[in-house]
């Protein structure tokens, strides 16, 4: 059972994979072990096929959207089990900038490895990310640009997060075509990760 879902998030099929988890929870199997074992195993894979070539964004985008239907299904009775997030991140794009297929990409990457992500949505101003942190208060936030134009935007953030007293508390991790693990470094950020699922590896770590 849990392999017919491992199978169904792999391969995208989205109504398969909410039949499979409803089918779970109907048999009795532990929520957390349909997480774990089925889906977050199975978005493991779809990121190392990603990362080795053998896997491209539009199919990463059906697996994602994927396992985002199945753990529609689940949720309920994840918080009913007392299945604890393991970290929450507050997430989105940055002033100006309209681009939000990578950040959704990375957002649901996130939650498939335990997250709980608040999205903010794109043409976020530095007030938005400060308030959603003092709100919040996650343990991460991830800033998403896909343009030259943007990317300043970053910098920008993390300056009010200082202005604000809420640096300290936060750990900043910046994404999208343009931005760079040099220019992470530059403005001051915690991390920089390439693609979704080393923005999942990369949360994990500065936890
Ligand atoms: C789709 C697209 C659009 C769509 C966006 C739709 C949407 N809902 O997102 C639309 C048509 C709206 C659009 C508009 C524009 N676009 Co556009 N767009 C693209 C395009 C073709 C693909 C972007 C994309 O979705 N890629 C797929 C995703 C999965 O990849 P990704 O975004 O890079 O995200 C991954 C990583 O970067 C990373 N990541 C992303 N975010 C984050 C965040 C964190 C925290 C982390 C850790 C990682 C991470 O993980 C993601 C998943 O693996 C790119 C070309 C390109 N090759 O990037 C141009 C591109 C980004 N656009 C460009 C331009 C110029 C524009 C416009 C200015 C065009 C115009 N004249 O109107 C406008 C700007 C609008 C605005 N204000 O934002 C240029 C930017 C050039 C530059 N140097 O700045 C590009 C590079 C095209 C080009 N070659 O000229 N665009």
């Amino acid at each position: 059972m849990l392999d017919t879902i491992y199978q169904s998030v792999l391969s995208g099929n989205a109504p398969e994979t909410a039949q499979g988890v409803q089918q779970a929870i109907d048999a009795g199997l532990d929520p957390g072990e349909i997480l774990n074992q089925g889906m977050i195993a199975a978005m493991a894979e779809v990121g190392q096929r990603f990362e080795a070539g053998d896997m491209f964004v539009p199919e990463m985008l059906i697996a994602a959207r994927a396992m985002k239907e199945g753990l529609a299904i689940l949720q309920p009775h994840l918080v009913d089990a007392g299945v604890e997030p393991v970290g929450k991140v507050v997430l989105g794009t940055v002033k100006g900038d309209l681009h939000d297929i990578g950040k959704n990409l990375v957002g649901m990457m996130l939650e498939g490895s335990g997250f709980e992500v608040i999205d903010l949505g794109v043409d976020v101003p530095p007030e938005g990310f400060v308030a959603a942190i003092q709100e919040h208060q996650p343990q991460i936030v991830g800033l998403s640009a896909l343009l030259t134009t943007t990317m300043p935007g970053m910098q920008e953030i993390i300056e009010a997060l200082v202005a604000a007293e809420v640096r300290d508390h936060v750990k900043v991790m910046v994404g999208g075509a343009p931005v760079t693990s040099d220019f992470a470094n530059e403005i001051g950020a915690d991390a920089y990760a390439a693609d979704a699922s080393a923005a999942a590896t990369q949360a994990k770590r500065l936890l």
